[in-house]
């Protein structure tokens, strides 16, 4: 008989919670076939740096072929995936987040967005075969990228900031520089005798990049925090999307908008299967607040490029308070 040893729990983030998870209701739903969608975009973007998305025009069967293939992916044995790995930064990865010592309850896949990447290191597991998984993630990453676009072309008419394209285009751009990542959140059923404990999944952290473009299954587990320090609960939707701003938006806003600190908490019975478009900008890109959006204000933020902020997230810990080191004081 082989014994799968169980990793200890102690080695993983085992939060106390005083309250039990309730749902927040106020998270702003954005139906973006409605006419007035721009400046409730603003809005949300100001208030919680998140939002869903309805109405979003991403066909219903690019998605649910992409999450049979991510599902299929992490049903092969360890041994298989982890031929995917280690994740440096782009491959399978297993607990561990990042090079600096996160860990959590999850597994995942990061890659790249660009259709030509040489899939190479994948072929084995998918039987010689890649060729279904690679176009299900091209047609599902190229309407999410189409989504996104949309929705900073929303946000720059609803800034009145022309051209409407001046986010969009970092994410059109031939070099941007975005990624993709496939979580798989397992079951803890242990977590059911540990009253009221919580396992942390995905650590808290803003993401670097413009926008980021989440859509999970019906598992619940995502929390944001709120301006006031609350995390709160966002109930799981398999049809709509959530967006966040990250912290290049941030900046390039000068702090009208706000990256949103998130997290996952694992849950003890049901599988989470999140899948997410990170659009960010080409490597050579200075990010900094665009002069319109100034008004006579001085910029928060010193100047950076993509490239620079980047190589400083990747020193930094999941929880760490990046866009700090860039601020002005
Ligand atoms: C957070 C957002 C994306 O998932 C990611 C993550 C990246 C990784 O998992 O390799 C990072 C994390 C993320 C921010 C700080 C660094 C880099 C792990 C980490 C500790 C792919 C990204 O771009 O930044």
């Amino acid at each position: 008989m082989v014994v799968v040893a169980k990793p200890a729990i102690e080695q993983f983030s085992v939060m106390k919670t005083c309250k039990p998870t309730t749902f927040f209701p106020g998270i702003p739903i954005i139906d973006l076939s409605k006419p007035d969608s721009k400046s409730l975009l603003v809005k949300a973007c100001e208030e919680f740096g998140f939002f869903k998305v309805i109405n979003h025009g991403v066909p219903t069967e690019f998605i649910s072929k992409l999450e049979t293939e991510a599902i299929k992916f992490f049903s092969l044995p360890l041994t298989e995936k982890e031929k995917a790995g280690p994740p440096d930064p782009i491959g399978y990865g297993n607990k561990s987040i990042g090079p600096n010592g996160d860990v959590g309850w999850v597994e995942y896949l990061l890659l790249p967005t660009n259709p030509e990447f040489n899939y190479q290191r994948f072929v084995s597991i998918f039987g010689g075969n890649p060729e279904r998984f690679c176009c299900a993630l091209n047609d599902y990453v190229s309407a999410v990228k189409k989504m996104g676009c949309e929705i900073l072309e929303l946000l720059a008419d609803g800034l009145d900031i022309q051209p409407r394209n001046v986010f969009s285009k970092l994410l059109m751009d031939e070099h941007s520089d975005s990624v993709f990542r496939l979580n798989h959140y397992p079951p803890y059923p242990e977590l059911q005798d540990m009253n009221g404990s919580n396992l942390i999944g995905f650590g808290e952290h803003t993401d670097p990049q413009i926008i980021s473009v989440l859509r999970s299954n019906n598992t619940s587990g995502l929390q944001i925090s709120l301006r006031d320090g609350n995390w709160i609960s966002v109930p799981p939707d398999q049809n709509s999307f959530f967006i966040n701003v990250g912290d290049s938006l941030q900046v390039m806003t000068n702090g009208k908008f706000k990256s949103v600190r998130h997290r996952v908490l694992a849950n003890s019975l049901k599988s989470r299967v999140s899948m997410i478009y990170f659009g960010g900008p080409p490597l050579s890109e200075l990010i900094a607040p665009l002069p319109s959006l100034m008004e006579g204000e001085d910029s928060l933020y010193k100047e950076f490029t993509w490239f620079e902020y980047k190589k400083s997230a990747y020193k930094s810990r999941l929880a760490d308070n990046r866009l700090g080191l860039f601020e002005k004081v």
